[in-house]
Formats: C-alpha cells, structure tokens, sequence
C-alpha cells in the first residue's frame, strides 16, 4: 500500500479557450479525456491499486491557473501529470512552471507534442516525460515512485540525470487493446462530459492504417509508437453495455481516428448490437473510400445498427491536391460516398482543408462538394509536429512557427502558398460561416444548424 496521491489535469488557459475547442464542447461539455481515462485504468489493473487519483479539468470547468493551483494543492498530490497537444502547449508551460515554483510534487507530461519534443518539456517546468502511448511507462514511473526504483529501466521516457538530459529507449504500445480496462471516470468530473447528458463516446482502435502527409509521422516513428490496432467487436460493444448502465447513454461517438478501416470488423460489431438488441445512436468517423468499398450493403448494416450520422474528411475537390497530401483515395470515390449517405439519408459531417496548394476556385468547389452535409468543419492547412509534412519542412530548411499557440488549424503558418496568408484566412472565416449556415442545411437540419449558429458566434467572440 502506497497511499500515492496523483493529480491528472488539463492545463487551464492563459487567454480564453481556443477557437478549436469552442468547436469541440458543446454547451460546456466536453469529450471525456480518453487518454487520462486510460492511464488510470491501466495503472489500476497492472500496477498499485491504493493510488488516489484526482483529474480536474480546468479548461472545460473555466478554472484560472490561481484556481487550478489552489485545487490541486488542497489535495496534496505527490505527482501531477498533463498531457500536451500542440495547441495548448504554452499553457501547458506556463502552469508546469506555477507548479512548481508553488508545490513539491513530481510534474509528469506526455502526449503528441511531448512526444515530438521532450527537452521541450523538460526545459520547462516538467520533471518526467513519457513519449508515445504511455499506459505501460505511466504504470511504471508510479511503481518506481512508491519503490524508490531507479529510472534508467523505464522504456519510453526522458528526464534529467544529474542535469544531463536522458532519453531511454522506445517503449512499444501495449499491443492488444483489450488488455486495457475501459477508461476510468471515476476520479475525472463526469458532470462536464458529454455522457451527463446521455452522450457516450469511445475509441475502438488507436491510430491508422493510412498515412496522409498532415496526419501520421514518417515510417520509423510510426512503426515504433503508432502502429494502428483494433479492438475486438466483443470488447466493443461490451463497453457500449457498460456505458449505458453506468452513464445511461442513448448515443455513443465513436472517436477513432478512422472507424471504418477494416470493414469485416465494424460489420462483427454491427452484428453484435444487433444480437444484444442495443438501442443506441451511433456517431462516427469513416474514409470515402471504405464506404465505396463496403458498399450499399456496408452502409446499410451501419444503419441497421443505429447509425446517426457520419463525420468524414473530404479535404479537397482536386485529385492532384489529394495526391499530395497522401490521402489515398479519389475525388470520385469521394463523390460516390456523399451521394450513397444522401440516398440513403445518413447526414454526414464534412470536413477540409484550405491549404497551399489552394487557389479560391479550388475552394470553392471544395465547398460546393460539402455544401449537402449536416455541417463542415474547415480548418486552414498546418503542418503538425512530428507529421510527415512537417519534419520534411523543416529537412528543406523552412522556418515554422514555434509560437505553439498558432498551432489550432485556424491560422495559415506555411508559406509556398499560391494565395496570400491573408487570403487563406479570410476564405477559411468566409467558408466557416457559409458551409455552416446555408439555405438548404437551415430546411434540412434546423435544430442542429440553431447549435452551430451559437457555437459558431461564441467561437468566433472567443478567439484569441
Ligand atoms: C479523440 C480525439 C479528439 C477528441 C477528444 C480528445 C480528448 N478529450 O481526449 C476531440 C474531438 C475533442 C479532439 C479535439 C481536437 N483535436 Co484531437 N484527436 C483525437 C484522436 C482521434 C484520438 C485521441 C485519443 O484519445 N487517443 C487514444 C489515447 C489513449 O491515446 P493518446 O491520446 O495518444 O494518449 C496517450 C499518449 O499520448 C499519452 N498521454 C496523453 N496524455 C498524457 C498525459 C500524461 C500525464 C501522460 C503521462 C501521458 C499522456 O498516454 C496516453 C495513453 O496511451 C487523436 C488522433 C490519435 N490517433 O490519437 C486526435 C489528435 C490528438 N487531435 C488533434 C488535434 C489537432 C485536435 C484539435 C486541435 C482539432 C480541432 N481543430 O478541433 C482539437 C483540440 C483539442 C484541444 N483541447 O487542444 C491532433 C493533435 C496534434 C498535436 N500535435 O497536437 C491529433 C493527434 C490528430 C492529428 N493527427 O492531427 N480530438
Ligand atoms: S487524415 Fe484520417 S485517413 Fe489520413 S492518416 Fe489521418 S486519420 Fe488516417
């Protein structure tokens, strides 16, 4: 018995929420932070069972960095641990600094931008980094907490030894995802996700099979830290029974990265809700090309099985445009799937990208293309960290912004654009408004065009 005290948070703001995470809460709820969920259901299962685990959710319950200081010093954690997306990594410093000028605590970070950049992280407030998925490192860095364990065996992280910056080796993921107990909630405040209000979400496999430029790390890496796996229809659809007794969920949003990447899998777990008679509304993300493959038959099955709506990226009208970006699938291919769900009355989400290589009039086709879904959501091209694209960028010598902040895909930051910066910007603001508020969405989709109207105000009101 260890009786370890362990803070997980995210980082409050330091000036106003993001435009991204407007898009993404909802009326003040938010999509449960699967990766904390993970971490503490893991550590529970495979480490030391008495740690007392406390998550606060600063950004989606509003808490200045005072407050969230004051939070977490009332419980008196022995660790405090966040994970950085790019986006909100200066935040992330700046409160890791808070910290520890104010606590005696060990401040852990991981996730994808500490993944790409651990000296980053340690040069600036964090003791520990952990790299890549992290259940196994995060489950042994507590175990070395409580047995007084040396570092250098742990897989998978970066610290300083002696002053002397330490990178220890890979630690591959944990391979079968059904190893890994659901998330647990039980320490998080569920009040401010979305299943309060009877909205499950999940993921059923972690990462993808694909690799667009924007998206996946180069071969090496990704092998290493992201290779795509899947969780068993079984296992699936048995969390999907777990929420609704435990949450009362009616709907569930299937957050993967790409859902419907191996078709023989999601019509098993198709057939599985079907043979458990589960009501449930079904939410999730798929390819163009997966849909076309599967076919009517495919799609229909999804239906059958409660499917709601589809949220998939088109990103751009032009073949030549999709070949650069690796995307693996044509423009007809893309066609063909929006007008399969139109027939077949599945409202779809779009989504695409405003990028170098667009001029206006291959934005507005792009446009024209999305104009029939329930809702689009553009973002302006970026290259992320550790993305193809961007370790590429910088070989060639191009100085990308470090300011992280810029880094929520709602400002242009690359310049061999064939439209000026400002010229992307204004288009990105002119299509947000447009694609989300037009004639044909306000007869077909009213309800939900009243929420995006809101959000899309608020959003933009908000925005740093
Ligand atoms: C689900 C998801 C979301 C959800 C919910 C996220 C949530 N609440 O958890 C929603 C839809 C809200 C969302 C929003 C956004 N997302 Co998102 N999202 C994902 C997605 C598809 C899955 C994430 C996930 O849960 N994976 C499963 C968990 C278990 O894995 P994990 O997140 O990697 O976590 C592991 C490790 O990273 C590490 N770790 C993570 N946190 C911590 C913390 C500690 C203390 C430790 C020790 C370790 C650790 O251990 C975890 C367990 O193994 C990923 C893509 C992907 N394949 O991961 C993109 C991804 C994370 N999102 C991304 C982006 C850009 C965004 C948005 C900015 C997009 C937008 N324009 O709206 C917003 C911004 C959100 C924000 N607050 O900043 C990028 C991030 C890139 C980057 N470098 O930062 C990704 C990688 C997609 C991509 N390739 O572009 N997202
Ligand atoms: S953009 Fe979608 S399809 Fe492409 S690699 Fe990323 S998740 Fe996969």
């Amino acid at each position: 018995m260890s009786d370890l005290k362990v803070v997980l948070t995210t980082p409050p703001t330091y000036g106003g929420v993001t435009f991204a995470e407007r898009f993404t809460t909802e009326r003040g709820k938010g999509v449960p932070n699967f990766p904390l969920g993970y971490l503490m259901s893991y550590q529970k299962a495979y480490g030391d069972t008495s740690v007392d685990y406390k998550v606060i959710e600063a950004r989606l319950e509003g808490l200045t960095p005072r407050q969230t200081l004051r939070r977490i010093e009332r419980f008196d954690p022995d660790i405090v641990g966040m994970g950085l997306l790019t986006g909100i990594a200066e935040d992330c410093y700046r409160f890791a600094k808070l910290l520890k000028k104010n606590l005696d605590a060990t401040v852990i970070g991981g996730n994808y931008h500490l993944t790409r950049f651990p000296e980053e992280g340690l040069e600036n407030g964090f003791d520990i980094v952990t790299r890549g998925e992290s259940e196994i490192q995060f489950t042994a860095l507590i175990d070395a907490y409580t047995t007084g364990r040396n570092l250098s065996g742990i897989r998978g992280i970066s610290y300083r030894n002696n002053g002397e910056i330490v990178h220890n080796e890979w630690q591959r993921p944990v391979e079968n995802l059904d190893s890994i107990p659901f998330p647990d909630w039980e320490p998080c405040p569920t009040e401010f996700y979305l299943f309060s209000e009877g909205r499950g979400s999940m993921i059923t496999t972690r990462h993808c099979p694909n690799n667009c430029r924007f998206c996946q790390p180069e071969r090496e890496r990704k092998r290493k830290y992201r290779p795509y796996r899947e969780r068993s229809p079984g296992n699936v659809v048995d969390e999907m029974e777990w929420q609704i007794e435990n949450f009362g969920v009616n709907e569930m949003f299937i957050a993967d990265d790409n859902a419907l990447a191996n078709i023989k899998r999601v019509e098993r777990i198709c057939d599985e809700i079907k043979e458990r008679r589960i009501d449930i509304g079904l939410y999730c993300g798929g390819r163009a090309d997966a849909i076309c493959r599967g076919g009517e038959n495919f799609l229909r099955k999804l239906i059958d099985a409660g499917l709601r709506m589809l949220y998939m990226g088109v990103e751009n009208r032009e073949d030549w445009i999709l070949k650069r970006y690796n995307k693996q699938e044509t423009s007809e291919q893309i066609d063909k799937a929006l007008k399969l769900c139109h027939k077949l009355d599945v409202p779809v989400l779009t989504s695409f990208i405003i990028g170098p290589y667009d001029d206006p009039f291959t934005v507005i086709k792009t446009m024209a293309r999305c104009f029939k879904s329930m809702g689009v959501q553009v973002t302006i091209y970026q290259p992320l960290p550790d993305t193809i694209d961007f370790e590429e960028r910088l070989r060639r010598g191009e100085k990308l912004s470090k300011n992280w902040s810029d880094y929520t895909l709602t400002t242009c930051i690359t310049e061999d654009n064939r439209m000026s910066k400002r010229q992307i910007e204004i288009l990105h603001k002119l299509a947000v408004i447009s694609l989300n508020v037009n004639p044909y969405q306000l007869i077909r989709y009213p309800r939900q065009t009243f929420f995006k109207v809101k959000k899309t105000v608020s959003a933009i009101a908000d925005r740093r």
